[in-house]
């Protein structure tokens, strides 16, 4: 290990403006910042956002303005440890809650960041995706993958609220963050594809050597989730993690390129005890209650509050009775880059 690295002040001042005027600069005074020893040194500061505080000033915004002049109407979730206006929840994890009043239209328009959103509260609106009219239903998971047209529209009769998960802090990084706008859809006339070809786990339509769609399954309704996190539960011993990963069917991959996400169910009692992950983490709590400790930090939370979790965050999850969470996290990203680690 290295001893001690030099610091910027220890060098001679005509040295120091000599390499000002060369733009250039000394790596090792700067060098820990960028390569910490063991693991990063994360900017991000874990905190809780309640949907009670968010409610009614989403609510106030869609009094004060109108879904033409706003495109989309979104609180974004600010990470304290970035400060106010910070775009983004973790380092590459963007997350909003969206209020869509009944009769309202959020024109179409697609971007190279992807998006997912989880309903939070209210019935009838949908989301058209490439064609695919997707019913959005309080806990359901809707994909809208990167380059895929998508507009929301509400016919029911109270406010609708969802939360909305992208991958935009990265796409910003990288400059490679646009959008484009374009005419409202006309959905095909079938239900989306949940209720059609991937109704069953195990079974997925024969292609009889035709390609398979990239983004075969969009929306993740709720109701099959939990279905399926009971079934799980119902044979996993006391403190075996109940948790499933939302996948491409097809593949078996992650169902977006760089978010993953994954629906936890926690029995009455229980504390669950995840590994410290390199990736980080956004929880948002679709049912129940309980408390949860990141970093020694204590959060409490229930149904529609989002808290999140830096990279290598200790983590501990107790539920007050039966509690249901979706983790959002960004290690489909990190596998890709091939760093994605667990650590006891
Ligand atoms: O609904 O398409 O929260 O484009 C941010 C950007 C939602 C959306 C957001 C978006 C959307």
């Amino acid at each position: 290990m290295s001893t001690q690295l030099g610091t910027l002040e220890e060098l001679p001042t005509d040295y120091r403006e000599a390499m000002d005027g060369a733009r250039v600069s000394p790596l090792w005074p700067m060098m820990r910042n960028v390569l910490p020893h063991g693991q990063p040194n994360p900017v991000t500061k874990p905190a809780v956002w309640s949907f009670d505080k968010i409610r009614p000033l989403l609510l106030r915004a869609g009094e004060l303005t109108p879904v033409e002049r706003a495109e989309r109407r979104v609180l974004v979730l600010n990470d304290p440890g970035r400060g106010k206006g910070a775009m983004q929840v973790t380092s590459s994890i963007y997350v909003g809650l969206q209020l869509l009043l009944p009769g309202e239209k959020a024109p179409a328009h697609k971007h190279t960041p992807s998006a997912a959103r989880i309903v939070v509260e209210g019935e009838g609106a949908f989301t058209i995706v490439d064609g695919e009219k997707c019913a959005m239903e309080r806990g359901d998971l809707i994909l809208t993958p990167g380059g895929m047209w998508h507009d929301h529209g509400h016919g029911g009769t109270g406010p609708v609220i969802w939360l909305d998960a992208l991958d935009l802090p990265l796409f910003v990084f990288l400059e490679g963050s646009y959008a484009e706008e374009g005419e409202l859809q006309a959905p095909r006339n079938r239900p989306d594809a949940s209720q059609v070809e991937y109704k069953q786990a195990g079974l997925v339509p024969s292609r009889n050597g035709g390609e398979r769609p990239r983004y075969p399954l969009l929306r993740f309704p709720w109701k099959h989730t939990e279905t399926a996190l009971r079934s799980l539960a119902e044979h996993a011993g006391h403190g075996e993690p109940v948790e499933l990963d939302y996948v491409n069917p097809e593949t078996g991959d992650s169902c977006l390129p760089t978010l993953g996400f994954a629906a936890m169910m926690l029995r009455r009692g229980e504390t669950a005890r995840p590994p410290r992950r390199s990736s980080s983490g956004v929880f948002h709590a679709v049912e129940g209650a309980g408390r949860s400790t990141v970093n020694g930090e204590s959060f409490s939370w229930k149904r529609g509050d989002t808290f999140s979790a830096p990279v290598f965050a200790k983590i501990e999850h107790t539920a007050d009775g039966e509690a249901f969470l979706i983790r959002i996290h960004d290690a489909p990203l990190q596998q890709k880059l091939g760093f994605y680690e667990e650590r006891a």
